[in-house]
């Protein structure tokens, strides 16, 4: 391009940025009910592959019509295509809207699964055709097998419709992805019996809803999932199949461009979440990427801070919650600057805080209720919430990397990365250096809560109404709640020490953060 072309298109992304920022995000569409088959696919500024896809679902595979939900989840509910394809869907028997605008990327998949209400998921691109009978095909499989643990893909037809082309990836890396096209020619029988393959590209995948194994909730952006989630599939039983019926069609020509970036950090920092995860041997990632790029001005550099933020000692939270108000504008620019200082920006996701004028302890309540029942619906492990005003210690990393090798032989429900020791817990426990057991512990600026005790959290705070204004009379606010369960052992609590997040009040209290008020500089 051009300077003065990117000059141009500079100048249009700011303006879309802020157009983006006054624009409402179109609501939801309601549920559909329960059918054998969810169709989900995930969007990003693609109406027209959207469109088309689901309505060549609807019009060329009448036989199974009845058995199948479309779910959408769109992944740039702020961009200018959004409210057509809501409209669309709204309009639409049996399909559903779902704005998504907590993180981007190729593995918001997960969520389709996370949200279907089937006994089955497909995952499909929004921009792929399925040959006729496929859908038939895949639901009489799994009618055979009800119970399979496995992953279903199909072979990709060639555009020309002649020829199936690519019936599995080969375990090969080719221009910064992991996995090139491959053709098996037991697909030639399109009635054959399905085949054992080791990968495929994920345009098209399907498997039983309750056999997904799941994304890493730590990737972002395009990229890593090949490979990483059929070996997932294997360990936890399933096999990957190729069903030669299965066929799809998938556009791959942008002329128009691409409206998402691929990045080669989000790439190279994908690849090394997920093949740590399995336990596969990383080297291979870096001695592709350095043979294909590194010549490419800064690539060094890109490299090492995307297996750095692979491996910060934040990695080892599900997801990192951040709690903002709509309103509090500035609050949130402060808080990114933060989250940048400590490389953790790429992967907070804001959460809109609940606003209540008259007492913000309600709010602020049912905002920890929200994120708690969030992660609890994704399937989450755990999470760190961040409240905006939190401020962090200048040996946050250091001091977190030691506290979470000491939580990973721990069954803790709480732990504390900041707040005020209303009352002292029992003291360290052998081999604990970086934590302590927590004992009545008020503040919630940032709190990380296991996945072990979210049904029983949910189950203690109403959802909001006059049981709700029950629950606040009796504990005031969260951290109360939380401090007193901590303190009473009904939550196994623990605090770090020192406390590595505070809040600039707690900076001026003697028993706040008064004694390394010079420290919490981050
Ligand atoms: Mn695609």
């Amino acid at each position: 391009m051009s300077d003065a072309r990117h000059l141009l298109v500079d100048v249009l992304g700011k303006l879309d940025a802020a157009a983006e920022a006054d624009r409402p995000i179109p609501e939801p569409t309601d549920p559909v009910g329960h059918r054998s088959l969810c169709i989900g696919m995930s969007v990003y500024d693609d109406f027209d592959g959207a469109y088309f896809t689901m309505q060549s679902i609807r019009l060329h595979h009448p036989e199974v019509a009845d058995r199948l939900s479309i779910l959408i989840i769109d992944n740039h509910p702020e961009g200018l295509q959004s409210q057509a394809l809501r409209d669309v869907v709204a309009s639409t028997d049996n399909a559903r809207y779902l704005p998504f605008a907590g993180f981007r990327g190729t593995a918001v998949r997960d969520l389709l699964f996370r949200e279907a209400d089937a006994d089955f998921v497909c995952c499909v691109d929004s921009h792929v055709l399925f040959a006729p009978g496929a859908l038939h095909a895949l639901l009489s499989y799994f009618d055979e097998h009800p119970d399979t643990d496995d992953l279903i893909q199909g072979p990709l037809w060639s555009d020309d419709l002649k020829s199936r082309v690519g019936t599995h990836f080969l375990p090969e890396w080719g221009a910064g992805m992991y996995g090139r096209w491959g053709r098996d020619d037991r697909v030639d029988d399109p009635s054959g019996q399905p085949f054992e393959i080791g990968m495929q590209g994920l345009g098209v995948f399907a498997c039983r809803r309750d056999a997904w194994p799941g994304f890493n909730p730590r990737f972002r952006g395009f990229g890593g999932e090949e490979g990483y989630i059929h070996e997932k599939f294997r360990r936890s039983g399933g096999r990957v199949l190729c069903l030669p019926a299965f066929g799809w069609l998938h556009r791959f020509a942008r002329p128009t461009g691409v409206p998402y970036k691929p990045t080669f950090d989000d790439r190279i920092r994908n690849y090394h979440i997920g093949w740590s995860e399995i336990g596969w041997d990383t080297q291979p990632i870096g001695d592709h990427f350095f043979e294909e790029y590194a010549t490419n001005a800064g690539f060094g550099e890109v490299f090492d801070r995307a297996v750095a933020q692979s491996t910060s000692p934040f990695g080892y939270f599900d997801a990192i919650f951040s709690l903002n108000l709509d309103s509090a504008v500035e609050r949130r620019i402060a808080a990114e600057h933060r989250y940048g200082q400590l490389d953790i920006a790429w992967r907070v996701e804001r959460v809109s805080a609940i606003e209540t004028p008259g007492n913000h302890h309600r709010g602020c309540a049912l905002s920890w209720r929200g994120m708690i029942d969030t992660a609890r619906r994704r399937g989450y492990q755990n999470f760190l919430g961040l409240e905006d005003d939190a401020v962090f210690l200048d040996t946050t990393r250091e001091v977190l990397a030691g506290a979470v090798a000491e939580l990973d032989d721990l069954e803790w429900d709480v732990c504390f990365l900041g707040g005020v020791e209303q009352t002292a817990g029992p003291g360290a426990r052998p081999g604990q250096r970086f934590i302590k057991p927590a004992g009545y512990v008020t503040c919630t600026h940032a709190t990380a809560i296991h996945s072990r005790v979210f049904d029983r959290i949910l189950a203690d705070i109403p959802e909001d109404g006059p049981d709700f204004d029950r629950w606040l009379d009796d504990h005031v606010a969260i951290d109360q709640y939380l401090g007193s369960r901590c303190a009473s052992g009904e939550l196994n609590g623990v605090i770090l020490t020192p406390r590595v997040a505070s809040q600039p009040a707690l900076t001026t209290f003697a028993d706040g953060d008064l004694a390394l008020r010079d420290r919490y500089v981050i």
